[in-house]
């Protein structure tokens, strides 16, 4: 599609939706991996300025957007109540759908893409990186209170927008396929990064082994904690609105933990070429920890409080697999400015794998402390003393 077709598509999408005023400028925004996203700026006959998100959903990846919206709808007007409840402002804590003129929450434009539009959450500020430990605590406490508020919501009715999205062991399996397959020749570019992986299969089962013998439960979860995924109030800097809301599915609690652990804990950019400034932060691990039990501590079983360092490893991981059967792929999932990036972003969370199983008596020992004091229970790692894992 040339760059004219794809404004026309990006204007008559603009059109279909009831927006305040004129739309004017047009431009992309934000870092998302997945989906195309544009500022969109309107002015009404007063000249005052409304401001919106417009997005295309990336319909290769979210086989149903129709799915997807029914849950975003269905789970932001649950959260609203909730938050007129507590007595928050729902303008602003959380995402609201603006709706097409034929009053649905998705536009399906000519050539069959999917847009949506969001007011623009106005007087926020969005982080790739933590340039300070409250920063990273504050979303900490949105995602826990995320999970806290949606813990009645009726898991049941939600669809699974991708199907086994956090299954870890298929995602090997994914990873051995493409490397089998070897389609754009890249195998023998990978072979230190392919037994890094291979030498951890067993790990990736963990998790789902404790789903199978009934120890972890499925509850509501985000599925895609990044530090990017949370607005933050600018004036005040606390955490203003959990966003993002494509993969909301029934899930692993810990997961939504180690998600922001892999993405928050690193000194580095994600997909940082210098992998001496990578590096797992066990300090912001302990920051996030305090503000995640805060808010969600109570609800969690001994089982989910001892999977928390797990969860942190299998999601970097997981992630890292991802990254590294994209690259193998021809780079089709993930968004990339530049080749190569996808196998970075690899040794990236590789090298936090390894700062992770360095660190492994530490973060356990940090687990147990923290579930000691929310809970003030035994702590829930039997045959360990405490007191010498600190
Ligand atoms: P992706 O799935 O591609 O990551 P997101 O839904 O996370 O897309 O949006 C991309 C970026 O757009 C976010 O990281 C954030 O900076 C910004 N953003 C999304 N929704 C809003 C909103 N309602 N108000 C302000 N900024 C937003
Ligand atoms: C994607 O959409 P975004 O950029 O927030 C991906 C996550 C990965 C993440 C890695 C639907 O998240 O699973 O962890 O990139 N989202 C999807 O940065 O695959
Ligand atoms: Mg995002």
């Amino acid at each position: 599609m040339t760059r004219e077709q794809r404004c026309a598509k990006i204007r008559e999408a603009v059109g279909s939706f009831q927006l305040e005023g004129r739309c004017g400028n047009i431009v992309p925004y934000g870092s998302g991996h997945i989906n195309d996203t544009f500022l969109l700026s309107c002015r009404d006959r007063e000249g005052t300025e409304k401001r919106y998100i417009l997005q295309r959903i990336n319909d290769e990846i979210f086989k149903s957007p129709q799915n997807l919206m029914e849950n975003i709808e269905n789970v932001t007007s649950f959260l609203r109540k909730k938050i007129l409840l507590g007595g928050g402002n729902p303008e602003r804590e959380t995402l609201n759908i603006v709706r097409t003129k034929a009053g649905k929450s998705f536009y399906k434009d000519t050539i069959g893409s999917f847009w949506r539009v969001y007011p623009f959450i106005e007087g926020s500020v969005c982080y790739d990186r933590a340039s300070n430990p409250g920063i990273f605590y504050e979303s900490a406490v949105a995602f826990g209170k995320f999970q806290k508020l949606l813990s009645d919501y009726p898991a049941a009715t939600l669809h699974e927008t991708i199907p086994n999205f956090h299954n870890t062991p298929m995602r090997f399996q994914n990873f051995l396929r493409a490397l089998r397959s070897d389609r754009y020749g890249r195998a023998k570019q990978v072979q230190a990064e392919s037994e890094f992986y291979m030498s951890r299969e067993r790990d990736t089962r963990i998790l789902m082994d404790r789903f199978r013998e009934g120890e972890l439960p499925l509850k509501v979860t985000h599925n895609d904690t990044k530090l990017n995924n949370v607005l933050f109030d600018r004036e005040s800097g606390k955490a203003l609105c959990v966003i993002d809301l494509d993969t909301i599915m029934p899930g692993f609690s810990v997961n939504d933990f180690g998600d922001s652990i892999r993405f928050g804990t690193n000194t580095g950019a994600e997909d940082e070429r210098d992998l001496s400034k990578v590096n797992f932060d066990l300090g912001l691990f302990e920051t996030y920890l305090k503000g995640f039990l805060r808010e969600c501590g109570k609800s969690l079983s001994d089982t989910e409080l001892q999977m928390l360092p797990w969860a942190a490893k299998l999601m970097t991981l997981e992630c890292g697999m991802r990254f590294l059967t994209d690259f193998l792929n021809g780079d089709v999932y993930f968004k990339t400015q530049r080749p190569g990036q996808n196998l970075d972003r690899c040794r990236t969370q590789m090298k936090l794998v390894s700062d992770m199983e360095q660190n492994w008596d530490a973060m356990e020992g940090l687990v147990e402390k923290y579930a000691r004091l929310c809970r003030r229970r035994p702590h829930p790692f039997p045959g360990k003393s405490a007191a010498g894992m600190i």
